[in-house]
């Protein structure tokens, strides 16, 4: 008689996915390429983008944003996200989208990868930011750039990031209303006597400065923004800029605004000292890097004070920049490859006690094998593995034995008992089976790596 067999599968599988080379952090669930042409180590790289235009859906965590350099693995070393900057206008934060700035480390034709997430992640360290425009600040210190003054009196002068806590799109100075905000974004930096009067009779210096390398071809520009606010004229305070300690010529910064007289060593105020506030407004000032190709430069702004008490100036600076490559080419949104497993089990009979091995039948006290084959077509390896199957009450569970994993795909009749089964698995006896496959390599749809498992156990 042969008994009719119902195979119980209750196949459990508890696998985790490797990463491999072919994406950065599978921790990340997103990623675009950013091709840019005609590149040059040190250029800064500069696009905006619309993640949610992308394809992004859900909430993006501004704090996920990573640049990775084309080997997939590396992070650039200069990198920043401004989120309330979009097109070189001030924009919402938070509305998933925003600025993104490198500074490229290849030349040519190169590829960065884009990495972000809707999941929080912890932000990059301050060491990685540029802070040209200031929005990555330490508060009121102005992160990667270098504040100091010289032959300071006793009243402090400014040299700090602004808005400050508690200050309004205004502040008073000496009656007059006077604008305090930025350039673009929320933040800024401000040198000189604004919230104080200058100490009297001193050659007071307030400068900031920044170091970066200058790319040895498509050296472009150096860029800032400024706004002169000043009771005080030209030949009493002062804005020079040097270039590793050298004054430039100020005539080729390109600086074109009425309230603001240049000459080849200084600009500042054109008109007369006076108790009424002059406000350039916002203007734009740009040099010709050529020069300087190849280098490291240290750029200064100073604000030079031949101080008096009574006639303030202080500068405003914002969105410095230098050697941009616009030329920026984003792909489509990628998601991260994974391991697909697919199973199969099958059984065969070994042998009964009638027929012993000799065209064996599922009756009472035959040796059923089941096999279990693995296969995984997708592009990551599977790891840590374990298939749990429960033996139904058809079979003698304390019979189970023979647990092995072979590579390759299963062949029941072919194979020869062993035990292999993995730490994680199961021994004999024991019912729920669990077999230990460990890690399925990733295969391919016409290659798939395989594993089987098998196993050995009577009818009851
Ligand atoms: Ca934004
Ligand atoms: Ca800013
Ligand atoms: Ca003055």
């Amino acid at each position: 008689m042969v008994k009719r067999i119902k195979i119980v599968l209750l196949l459990l599988v508890l696998f985790s996915i490797s990463a491999d080379a072919t994406w950065w952090n599978t921790d990340w669930h997103y990623r675009m390429k950013i091709t840019v042409n005609n590149a040059t180590v040190h250029q800064t790289a500069k696009l905006n983008v619309d993640f949610a235009a992308e394809g992004l859906n859900g909430n993006l965590d501004e704090n996920s944003i990573r640049l990775v350099k084309e080997d997939d693995s590396t992070l650039v070393a200069k990198q920043e996200f401004t989120d309330n900057i979009y097109n070189n206008a001030t924009d919402d934060l938070d509305n998933g989208k925003g600025e993104i700035k490198f500074i490229l480390e290849d030349s040519g034709t190169v590829n960065y990868y884009l990495y972000y997430d809707v999941e929080t992640k912890a932000a990059l360290s301050d060491s990685y930011v540029i802070n040209g425009n200031f929005e990555h600040s330490n508060g009121s210190v102005p992160t990667d750039w270098t504040t100091g003054d010289v032959d300071i009196g006793d009243n402090a002068p400014n040299n700090e990031v602004h808005p400050l806590e508690g200050e309004g799109d205004t502040v008073t100075v000496k009656d007059s209303t006077v604008a305090n905000t930025s350039h673009t974004g929320e933040a800024f930096h401000l040198h000189g006597y604004r919230d104080n009067d200058e100490s009297g009779a001193k050659q007071e210096q307030i400068y900031i400065e920044k170091e970066f390398s200058v790319p040895a071809s498509g050296v472009g520009t150096v860029d800032y923004w400024l706004r002169v606010q000043s009771f005080d004229d030209f030949n009493y305070d002062y804005f020079v800029v040097t270039i590793n300690g050298e004054i430039i010529d100020h005539t080729k910064l390109s600086i074109s605004n009425s309230a603001i007289e240049v000459t080849s060593e200084k600009y500042g105020r054109s008109e007369t000292y006076s108790d009424t506030l002059v406000d350039s407004d916002w203007t734009k000032a740009s040099l010709d890097l050529t020069d300087y190709a190849g280098t490291n430069i240290t750029f200064r702004i100073t604000h030079h004070l031949g101080t008096d008490d009574s006639y303030r100036s202080w500068e405003l600076i914002d969105d410095l920049e230098w050697s941009v490559n616009t030329e920026l080419v984003l792909g489509e949104q990628e998601e991260p490859p994974t391991a697909i497993l697919s199973i199969s089990k099958s059984s065969c009979v070994l042998s009964d006690l009638i027929n012993g091995e000799t065209q064996p039948k599922r009756i009472p006290g035959a040796t059923i094998r089941y096999v279990v084959e693995l296969n995984n077509t997708g592009e990551l390896a599977a790891d840590d593995v374990v298939l749990t199957d429960t033996i139904s009450s058809e079979f003698d569970d304390t019979s189970i034995q023979n647990l092995q994993i072979v590579d390759g795909a299963c062949d029941c009749l072919g194979a020869s008992s062993a035990s292999n089964n993995g730490a994680n698995g199961t021994g004999n006896g024991v019912n729920p089976v669990k077999l230990d496959f460990d890690t399925i390599l990733a295969g391919t749809t016409t290659s798939p790596t395989q594993k089987c498992g098998y196993l050995e156990v009577k009818l009851q």
